[in-house]
């Protein structure tokens, strides 16, 4: 079970981006399996689907939403459902000052007592994959450079920290309200990376330092809400959302992320083969079979089956017998199959009982 944890400075757009990706995400695959290769997100609780559903109905009706006051925090939970895997996403969406609060030195001590600044602490440091949302209207579209470059200082220490505690961590930084900034950003500079690399160059160098040290770290540009329409209040104008909008990016992000999580699975399936779990093995032949966070490979898959059967369990002898009989990393031999089966139908696996007494009639049938 891998932790996916959604963070950013007030207002970056953390709330847009989840209950939107969230909603959009919420369709079970069909019978067919599409939707399949992003999963889909499951509500643990019913407060974060009638968050979602909420905020959702709010922005259909021209409505952002209203911005977490210091200090609150808002915890909201799914089950990201990937096939067999589970990945835990959650979104803790503490007021952005917070961010500030835990990462800035001049604040950091005295406020690191509060007990909610330390659960975001140990969430982040726990989640395998997180995402820094930013948005542009923080960056690009602020004038003041002194501001921009306090945004900027921000992210650059929490990055850098987790990148430093443990190099495994997948790192996404979202760069939202790409609807406003596209255009702007892709005449001057061609794309975000470019963009990032020429104005915010202490990021940018946190950011290469990571990748050296082998950090996966992806810089996406999303519009959870792409359609938006001026309207008027007095003298000022602003953009407000369009009902049925669009969004734009939110598939490349949930590929990565679906991805990122597989990894993760794999990755902990190898460390706990190391300690010996005989379970772990069986799992790890699976993701090798299968391709699941590492390159398929059923030659490495039999290994790590054959490892866990010798020990005894009844789904890796299984899964073996499987192989044997598809010619799946090795050649196709029935008779290994059968032995296969056999021996996990001796442990009373029901299923490998059926599938050898079909072997075993199909054979004599056709020797007859
Ligand atoms: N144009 C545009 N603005 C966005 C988008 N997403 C967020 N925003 C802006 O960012 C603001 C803050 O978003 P919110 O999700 O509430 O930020 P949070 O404080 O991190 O939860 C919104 O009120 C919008 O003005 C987007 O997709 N397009
Ligand atoms: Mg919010």
């Amino acid at each position: 079970m891998t932790n996916l944890a959604i963070i950013g400075i007030s207002g970056s757009g953390k709330t847009v981006l989840s209950t939107v990706w969230a909603k959009r995400m919420s369709v079970r695959p069909d019978t067919e399996g599409n939707n399949d290769s992003c999963g889909y997100l499951e509500p643990k609780n019913w407060q974060t689907k009638e968050y979602v559903n909420d905020v959702f109905a709010d922005l259909n009706q021209g409505q952002w939403v209203r911005s977490t006051e210091q200090g609150t925090k808002f915890d909201l939970d799914w089950i990201l459902h990937l096939g067999k895997l589970e990945v835990s996403v959650k979104l803790i969406d503490s007021a952005g000052q917070d961010l500030k609060g835990l990462f800035l030195e001049d604040t950091y001590k005295q406020e690191i007592q509060d007990t909610h600044l330390v659960t975001l602490l140990k969430y982040i440091q726990s989640a395998g994959i997180i995402i820094f949302v930013m948005n542009l209207q923080h960056f690009r579209g602020e004038s003041n450079g002194r501001v921009r470059w306090r945004n900027e200082a921000v992210y650059e220490e929490p990055i850098r920290m987790l990148i430093n505690q443990d190099k495994w961590k997948k790192v996404g930084i979202v760069w939202t309200a790409w609807d406003l900034y596209k255009d702007d950003i892709e005449n001057e500079y061609g794309n975000i990376e470019e963009y990032v690399h020429k104005e915010l160059n202490a990021l940018y160098n946190v950011v290469l330092d990571g990748r050296k040290k082998g950090v996966t770290i992806k810089l996406f540009t999303v519009a959870p809400v792409w359609d938006t329409e001026t309207k008027r209040e007095g003298d000022s104008a602003f953009r407000v959302p369009k009902a049925n909008f669009t969004s734009y990016g939110l598939n490349d992000l949930s590929v990565w992320i679906t991805e990122a999580a597989k990894e993760e699975q794999f990755r902990m399936y190898q460390w706990q083969a190391e300690q010996g779990n005989v379970n772990a093995y069986n799992n790890l032949g699976w993701c090798y079979c299968k391709g699941m966070g590492v390159n398929r490979d059923e030659q490495n898959g039999m290994e790590c089956f054959l490892k866990a059967a010798q020990q005894g369990l009844t789904v890796a002898q299984r899964n073996l017998g499987y192989l044997y009989l598809n010619g799946l990393g090795t050649t196709k031999d029935i008779e290994e199959a059968k032995k296969w089966y056999r021996k996990a139908a001796e442990q009373g696996d029901k299923k490998s009982e059926q599938i050898l007494k079909f072997l075993t009639e199909t054979q004599t049938e056709s020797n007859i």
